[in-house]
């Protein structure tokens, strides 16, 4: 059989087009494949429900694949190891409380299985501004990467969605936006976006969790960006609140939707 490159192209444009028509109506969108974002898409998309994800860059993983300083190793503490096994991610206990594993297989695996569960990922897809209806965020505003890199000035098209949870984790991109455009009092002690605080891992790691919520009709905070908009410190290369946090906001919103 001769090999067709037009076979090829259509084949790939064809695919891409009906996937992405597909991701325009859904029950959940998710804005960042960080960690946060990527276990809460693979808690939602095995229950059944319709979830993608957007990622600006072209690799999934947010801030995982780095570990700390560059060093590929990931710190875990002990109620996340649960998260770790039910992914069957080799996880290595270092001391009481404090497990290790392999950023690369980390990031992969988490990556696999959501994709695996059903979770849709579109990379290179930014999200650049929110849908806002009578007080509620229901869907994004999405334009490609590589427009937003090269400051063109081109439209973007527009996803409907029941909720949409915010995991681009320290810039709280989504939440700035509702923030900056909408003057919808956000579910925090001034109504706006606290910050995050200087780094303390301990409540860190606390309060990410807690703070993993609605923080708006429609829109829900996720990983890091959670204590960037609520108010919390960051908590360095620990992530076990990261996947906690996801598993959270995937519960919650599995009552929802
Ligand atoms: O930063 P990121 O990994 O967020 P996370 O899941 O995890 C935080 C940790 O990595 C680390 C930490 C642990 O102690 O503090 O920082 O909360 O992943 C966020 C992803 O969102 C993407 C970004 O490229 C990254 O991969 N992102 C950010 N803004 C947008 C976006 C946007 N507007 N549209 C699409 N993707």
């Amino acid at each position: 059989m001769q090999l067709d490159e037009i076979k090829i192209s259509q084949a790939i444009i064809e695919s891409y087009s009906k996937k992405l028509i597909s991701a325009l109506d859904v029950d959940v969108a998710i804005v960042g494949g960080g960690p946060a974002g990527l276990v809460c898409g693979y808690y939602l998309a095995g229950a059944g429900r319709k979830v993608v994800l957007f990622e600006r860059k072209l690799s999934i993983g947010g801030g995982m694949w780095g570990g700390g300083v560059m060093f590929n190793e990931i710190v875990f503490q002990e109620p996340a190891k649960k998260i770790l096994d039910e992914f069957e991610i080799t996880a290595r206990q270092y001391e009481k409380g404090y497990y290790l594993s392999d950023s690369i297989e980390t990031v992969s695996t988490i990556c696999s299985k959501a994709v695996k569960a059903g979770l849709k990922i579109f990379n290179l897809l930014s999200a650049e501004d929110v849908m806002i209806r009578r007080k509620r965020v229901c869907g994004l505003v999405l334009n490609w990467t590589a427009v937003e890199m090269a400051n063109l000035h081109v439209d973007p098209i527009t996803m409907r969605a029941k909720f949409v949870v915010d995991a681009t984790g320290h810039p709280a991109e989504v939440a700035r936006i509702i923030e900056k455009k909408s003057g919808i009092r956000l579910n925090t002690k001034t109504g706006k976006l606290m910050g995050e605080q200087s780094m303390w891992a301990q409540v860190g790691e606390e309060t990410i969790v807690r703070n993993s919520k609605e923080v708006c009709p429609g829109f829900y905070v996720c990983g890091m960006c959670a204590n960037a908009v609520i108010g919390g410190p960051r908590m360095g290369p620990i992530f076990g609140g990261m996947l906690l946090s996801g598993k959270k906001v995937a519960k919650e919103l599995l009552k929802k939707v």
